[in-house]
């Protein structure tokens, strides 16, 4: 391919490369934008000298001297506190990779390819080594997250991004990523996103996309699927998807996606009729089966409406719309997006309608890289724009359950992340927030930064307990953040209840589980509205219940019904047999630690409540040999427990605070998993990354790094708080 050589994307000497020079990349954070950047030449390397945060998510030593090896638990968690101190960031918040999901760079460099953006060699041979990182050694797949099995999305989406940045398809490598996505069938059988990303790239014809109009977007808002009401990451893809799709915008054929089609197709291209494969799939892919409603639909927008009903002012219309809603989110955000499969789309679209030297454009590439991520494998996309303000949050909560926010070795640390926190609280509402369906965010905090600036019930509950806990628990700490604006903080998180007394994500839920009939997505499941969460409800509950602490007067009788509500549905939530499920974090284990919170809050305890007790019992029955607790992420797939071979750090500590929150009377078994935590512990204070904590969409696990250190901390201090600080190894 003469095109992408020249482009630098191709096999060129400098791309034959296989790895860059470690001691040279750098992690900018400009107040909590987070850019990744290799030094060329040695005298920018030596201007700006690594951190030990770079390091240490670099995968290299970062020679931090040794504590003494703790005896006790508050002394490990001290350790751990210390180790973790290190690798705070300059703005205060802390950082880490955002991974797991293996189908966000495909989108990215599909649309940097697409669009002829040039990519740098540093990022061309480290996202490489990556993906080839990432292969499953068996069979030398891919699957939907990093932990997954091959899947024909995981396996042909990164096998035609290592093809755009120049790998050899004669790579042994390769040859073995073929022949198992040959043996799944090939790409026909991959699921909606992976054939329309395909399509863009001119490897597949639009015909074996299902139909994504934008006609939908001109419903009126009374109607019951009109997309407003959707769950915001799904019709936030919806949107600049349906712009594409309209204009079925492809890339012109050369010789590599032509190439391409004999690699990723198991018959000859021109014998394909693409209309009857637009439902193909194979099993691996289709968690969440088409249902037969979605089908007739699909088959009546082919076949009559497009053909016949639709005119071409219609047509206009609709992308016209479109295409304003997405310069909406596009300012509203200053082109950060929502998320990383909106944000390379909104670039395509931009594309398309302004050309390569448009405004919109060219912010748009300029503001990709934040989310890149390196690591010890190389270069990654995030699941987010960065982690900043929910794990700057969380260590705030577990230094202070630790008992470790009045240590004077903690406090500027500690101040600086609430600086961090009063920079990034949103102070403002979106341009025409109405029109765009957005939700109020004044006083919010969301879970990356302000810029991304989308609150999250739970990430502003984080936010404006952390706060409070700094500036009004303890002594000693800058007041920065006015009462005014926390109570605007409260403002927002009362907007969030469902009538269940439950709280969903970005919103209230706005539509009927019947939407789940027009989920199209095939790979995730329950994506299409908003449902309650215990884990964003407790968040709610006991940001509410601290605050009314501190300001009774503030909105009483609205903060008293809510948290009662609130209660009552974690009450209801809970299944037969004691658990809880979560949605965010694997699985019964993390739920079981925030519904244990909540009860904690409306006044149950062990000693008072069956429904608690039942809940511990629970928890005690999944406890492992060695104290500890291990839960794979099948739990979050099929909703029943599913026991890890090996025990957890993190899940561990969540267990242990689930337990102290429930004020479980026995410490034998919350001292044999602090013992495990302990025993695993570092000499440096810190832990080891075990398995995938995080999950979204039932089926795509997530990386969290920063967990291994904010719970065992926190589980190790509140447990030394209220039994005191015994020795334990
Ligand atoms: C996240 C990350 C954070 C997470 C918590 C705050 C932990 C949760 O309590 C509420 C939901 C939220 C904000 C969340 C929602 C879905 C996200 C944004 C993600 C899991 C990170 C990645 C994921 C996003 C949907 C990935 C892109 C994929 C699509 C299917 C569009």
């Amino acid at each position: 391919s003469e095109k992408s050589e020249a482009r630098g994307a191709g096999p060129t000497s400098a791309a034959k490369t296989t790895r860059t020079d470690y001691a040279r990349w750098r992690l900018k954070n400009d107040r909590g934008v987070q850019t990744w950047h290799y030094l060329e030449t040695d005298e920018e390397n030596e201007a700006w000298p690594q951190t030990p945060a770079d390091k240490w998510y670099l995968g290299m030593d970062l020679g931090l001297a040794h504590p003494p090896p703790a005896k006790t638990p508050l002394q490990a968690a001290m350790n751990g506190l210390s180790c973790f101190s290190h690798l705070q960031q300059e703005p205060g918040n802390w950082a880490c990779e955002y991974g797991g999901p293996m189908f966000l760079l495909p989108g990215l460099v599909i649309t940097w390819y697409v669009t002829e953006t040039p990519i740098l060699d540093s990022q061309s041979i480290e996202m490489k080594k990556y993906l080839f990182a990432r292969q499953n050694p068996v069979d030398g797949g891919w699957g939907l997250h990093i932990e997954g099995e091959s899947t024909v999305f995981g396996t042909t989406m990164n096998y035609t991004t290592l093809r755009l940045l120049g790998a050899d398809p004669e790579d042994p490598r390769m040859i073995k990523a073929r022949e198992t996505l040959w043996k799944l069938g090939g790409a026909l059988m991959g699921p909606h996103w992976a054939k329309f990303w395909l399509s863009v790239l001119g490897v597949l014809d639009y015909d074996v996309v299902n139909p994504v109009p934008p006609e939908l977007w001109l419903l009126p808002d009374w109607v019951p699927v009109a997309p407003w009401r959707w769950w915001i990451h799904m019709r936030m893809v919806f949107l600049p998807m349906s712009y594409v799709y309209s204009k079925r915008w492809s890339y012109p054929l050369n010789d590599l996606t032509r190439q391409l089609r004999s690699e990723l197709l198991v018959q000859p291209f021109e014998t394909i009729d693409f209309d009857s494969h637009r439902n193909t799939i194979s099993p691996r892919d289709n968690y969440h089966p088409k249902s037969w409603v979605l089908r007739l639909m699909f088959w009546v927008l082919i076949n009559i409406w497009f053909p016949f009903l639709r005119t071409a002012s219609l047509k206009k219309r609709a992308e016209d719309h479109v295409w304003w809603l997405i310069q909406a989110e596009d300012e509203n955000t200053d082109f950060a997006n929502l998320g990383p499969v909106n944000g390379p789309m909104n670039t395509l679209c931009a594309y398309i309608q302004g050309g390569p030297d448009s405004f919109s454009f060219r912010e748009h590439v300029k503001t990709l890289p934040e989310f890149l991520w390196m690591n010890a494998e190389g270069m990654l996309m995030n699941g987010t724009n960065g982690v900043q303000c929910w794990d700057t949050s969380f260590l705030i909560n577990a230094a202070s359950h630790a008992g470790l926010c009045d240590d004077p070795q903690f406090r500027p640390m500690l101040t600086k992340a609430l600086s961090f926190l009063e920079d990034q609280q949103i102070d403002k509402e979106c341009r025409d927030q109405k029109q765009c369906y957005r939700q109020q965010r004044k006083g919010a905090w969301g879970f990356s930064n302000k810029k991304q600036g989308y609150t999250v019930s739970d990430c502003t509950s984080e936010g404006v307990k952390s706060v409070l806990i700094l500036q009004k628990q303890h002594t000693g700490f800058p007041q920065l953040i006015s009462d005014r604006r926390c109570k605007d903080a409260i403002d927002v998180i009362l907007t969030m209840q469902n009538p269940s007394g439950g709280c969903a994500s970005y919103e209230p839920t706005r539509g009927s589980e019947l939407l789940e009939h027009l989920n199209a997505a095939e790979v995730f499941g329950r994506i299409m509205i908003e449902y309650d969460y215990p884990e964003c409800t407790t968040a709610c509950i006991t940001a509410l219940h601290l605050f009314q602490q501190h300001f009774p007067d503030y909105r009483t009788e609205d903060i008293k019904v809510f948290k009662e509500r609130a209660i009552e549905y974690i009450r209801n939530s809970q299944h037969p047999d004691g658990s809880w499920y979560g949605s965010w974090g694997i699985c019964f284990t993390y739920a079981g630690m925030f519904a244990m919170e909540s009860l904690s809050c409306g006044g149950e305890n062990y000693a008072n409540s069956a429904r608690v007790r039942k809940g511990c019992q629970f928890l005690l029955d999944h406890q492992m040999e060695d104290g500890g607790w291990g839960e794979t992420y099948r739990s979050c797939e099929t909703g029943v427990y599913h026991q890890h071979e090996r025990s957890q750090v993190v899940q561990t500590a969540w267990v242990v605070i689930a337990l102290l929150e429930a004020e479980f009377p026995d410490r034998e078994p919350l001292k044999r998993a602090l013992r495990m935590i302990m025993r695993r512990q570092q000499t440096d204070g810190g832990w080891a990354q075990e398995a995938i904590e995080g999950v979204f969409n039932k089926s795509c696990m997530i990386s969290y790094p920063n967990y291994k250190f904010i719970f065992p901390i926190k589980a190790l201090g509140m447990f030394a708080q209220k039994w005191g600080d015994e020795i334990l190894l």
